[in-house]
């Protein structure tokens, strides 16, 4: 039976879109997203085919709209394009070619603007650069750079050669630079001097040099100068990035590649083993990114998009890069902290930039919810017309705060649910359209058909769990594991022998009586406590509800009687003192908002919980700890590996 929580109760309240919103939206009423949705599934061919024609400029038109042979997918068959073209060369001549492309601010407060125009020489530049250092068609570049809008130029110069990209987020190790550069052999490396990250600066060149002592197929290096501290530049393989560019003409004449042409790979961790290289394609990908950018934040010619992921996610490269600049949009980037000089440095650029859009995780939410809303309301924030949410589960605690708080109440939230492998936004409320329930990431976007089944694929009831499947392909969909297709196939095509078109998200999740999914997280993260299934993000939406709470990480530790114990792992607000009564608080508090099955058996103060670069938080490094077994596994993907052993420390 399924058990109604406490948070999913509070997200009952189901907000309507307003009035005034509505009337200035893409998409207005549920009724005009459920005729294209269902027109989506019912004629896909007809629907992608309409949809591939109007959004995407080819050099070739296509001929077969896919061609699906379970678990490889092929998209707008014969078809040739250029993505740069797509996202640079289709803007000029048009009213966009002056038109702000990059708003950066460097985390000195340094004020960069680059026009699509201006962008577009940038980036003609950088492929004659690229092209004259050997790079071509298929050939791999690893980008390792800060969130510069070099960074951006370096992505679409790859595009336009037809190389393919690997950008690795600048926080990541030498020997994670490592792995990646071996992983796709790539040929040439992007990366800069350094990055300013918190007042200081991120060493990147040096940490390249280490990397680059075991990377034999890397010829040469192009490094951007922003910090300009001292860095060894080695003779014969290193060249700076302005003098490269400086002789280099601004026009490049880009060729057609086919509609599956690869585009980039990203790696991303699995929960054991070696990272996966996710490898996307040309068409599909664009098509999907430049799609849901247009329908999801609901794009206008003077919006002004602020995303605070890293380029170096996908987040980053669909919804920094190729989702937003197909679509001409004016893009904000900011390099450094959300905390750098001070806990509002958003909200003082959102008012000072007159930002529209802001696209954030609820990780980041909860520590602006941690530093305290006095720095939120010393700002006025009525440039923002609209939220948006990735990564995780938003807890309804932290919907209703970024609403209230930081939407004055009158910017719908879109809580977005997708994944590396996606490519594109899946399951989403269209803002002008679809009813929100916080918590909830509401219905699927177009030509998206998910599914709530039970280990032998059957679906299930209403507010039943169960995991979640994609049942058609879709356009930005993986295409592969670079130089592992068998893993891919196992990995997200295994799950269901009747089934062998099914994707396998890996994602827990129910669906209610409306339809609306609710998103429970990582099947691996489920808990059984004495046959109870738990998911660990009711817990933690439970804990963060308590006043004293900041974030919460709920595991299960073997347990002969039960199967499993629930152990927690908290940190608390600033103001908030760690005590046992404190302890005894939360278990009680716990099992009266879901019930005692769930009252936790151990509470574990932590300073800080174990997190990816992106945010998430690592349950199984916490699984270890709880069980007192030696953190084992991959943690390149980690934010700061020192929290471990603070973690072991703590009691
Ligand atoms: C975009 C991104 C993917 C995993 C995914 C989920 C979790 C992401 C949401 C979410 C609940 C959301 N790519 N996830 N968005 N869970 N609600 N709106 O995050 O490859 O890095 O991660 O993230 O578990 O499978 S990712």
């Amino acid at each position: 039976m399924a058990r109604p929580t406490s948070a999913a109760a509070r997200g009952l309240r189901v907000l309507k879109p307003s009035a005034d919103f509505q009337r200035q939206a893409r998409l207005s009423g549920l009724a005009a997203y459920k005729r294209l949705h269902a027109e989506s599934l019912r004629a896909p061919d007809t629907f992608w085919r309409r949809m591939a024609e109007e959004h995407v400029v080819w050099r070739k038109p296509f001929h077969e709209v896919l061609r699906w042979k379970p678990p490889h997918a092929k998209w707008f068959v014969g078809g040739s394009l250029n993505v740069a073209e797509n996202c640079l060369d289709r803007h000029l001549g048009t009213n966009r070619e002056n038109q702000a492309a990059i708003i950066f601010e460097g985390e000195p407060g340094d004020v960069r603007t680059l026009t699509y125009r201006q962008l577009h020489a940038e980036v003609c530049r950088a492929a004659h650069v690229l092209e004259n250092l050997g790079v071509g068609k298929g050939d791999r570049v690893a980008i390792y750079l800060p969130m510069i809008p070099e960074a951006v130029v370096a992505m679409l110069a790859c595009a336009r050669l037809g190389a393919i990209h690997t950008v690795v987020f600048g926080g990541f190790s030498p020997d994670s630079l490592k792995d990646r550069i071996n992983g796709c052999h790539a040929k040439l490396l992007i990366t800069a001097d350094g990055g300013w990250r918190r007042g200081k600066i991120v060493e990147l060149k040096s940490a390249a040099d280490k990397a680059l002592e075991h990377t034999p197929s890397v010829q040469a290096v192009l490094v951007v100068k922003r910090t300009a501290q001292a860095v060894t530049m080695r003779s014969g393989r290193d060249i700076w990035w302005t003098e490269a560019l400086a002789g280099a003409p601004n026009s490049h004449r880009a060729k057609a590649f086919g509609s599956e042409h690869p585009l980039f790979i990203l790696y991303t961790s699995g929960s054991t083993g070696k990272p996966k290289g996710v490898l996307h394609t040309s068409a599909g990908y664009l098509l999907g990114a430049k799609l849901s950018s247009r329908y999801v934040f609901d794009l206008k010619d003077n919006d002004r998009y602020f995303c605070s992921a890293d380029i170096g996610w996908i987040t980053g490269h669909s919804y920094v890069v190729y989702g937003l600049m197909s679509n001409g949009a004016t893009v904000f980037l900011y390099e450094g902290a959300p905390n750098q000089p001070g806990p509002d440095r958003f909200w003082e650029m959102i008012d000072r930039h007159g930002l529209t859009i802001l696209y954030t995780a609820p990780t980041a939410i909860r520590a602006f919810m941690r530093w305290g809303d006095e720095h939120v309301l010393r700002h006025r924030l009525d440039s923002l017309r609209l939220l948006g949410s990735v990564g995780e589960p938003i807890n309804p605690e932290a919907w209703h705060w970024y609403h209230r708080l930081v939407g004055k109440g009158r910017c719908p939230i879109v809580d977005t649910w997708w994944q590396t492998e996606t490519g594109s936004i899946m399951i989403t409320p269209l803002p002008g359209a679809t009813p929100l329930k916080p918590g909830s990431a509401t219905l699927p976007f177009f030509g998206v058909a998910p599914r709530v089944v039970d280990e032998r694929g059957r679906e299930v009831g209403p507010d039943q769990d169960g995991k979640l499947v994609i049942t058609r392909p879709w356009p930005s969909m993986l295409r592969t594991l670079w130089g592992d297709d068998e893993r891919y196939r196992r990995t997200y095509f295994g799950e269901y022998g009747e089934h062998p078109d099914w994707y396998f998200t890996g994602d827990g999740a129910r669906r209610d009586k409306d339809g609306y999914f609710w998103i429970i997280g990582r099947i691996d993260d489920v808990l059984n406590i004495s046959g109870h299934r738990i998911g660990t993000a009711e817990v933690e939406s439970a804990l963060v509800a308590h006043p004293a709470v900041a974030e919460a990480a709920a595991v299960g530790k073997p347990d002969d009687l039960k199967g499993q114990s629930l152990v927690v792992f908290v940190t608390l607000k600033q103001a908030a003192v760690a005590t046992d009564e404190l302890r005894e608080q939360l278990r009680a508090h716990v099992a009266r908002e879901i019930g005692a099955l769930a009252r936790p058996d151990q509470v574990r103060f932590a300073p800080a919980l174990p997190k990816t670069r992106s945010g998430k938080i690592m349950r199984r490094i916490l699984k270890d700890i709880a069980a007192g077994k030696p953190v084992v596994g991959d943690v390149t993907t980690m934010e700061d590996v020192t929290v471990i052993a603070a973690l072991q420390d703590a009691c």
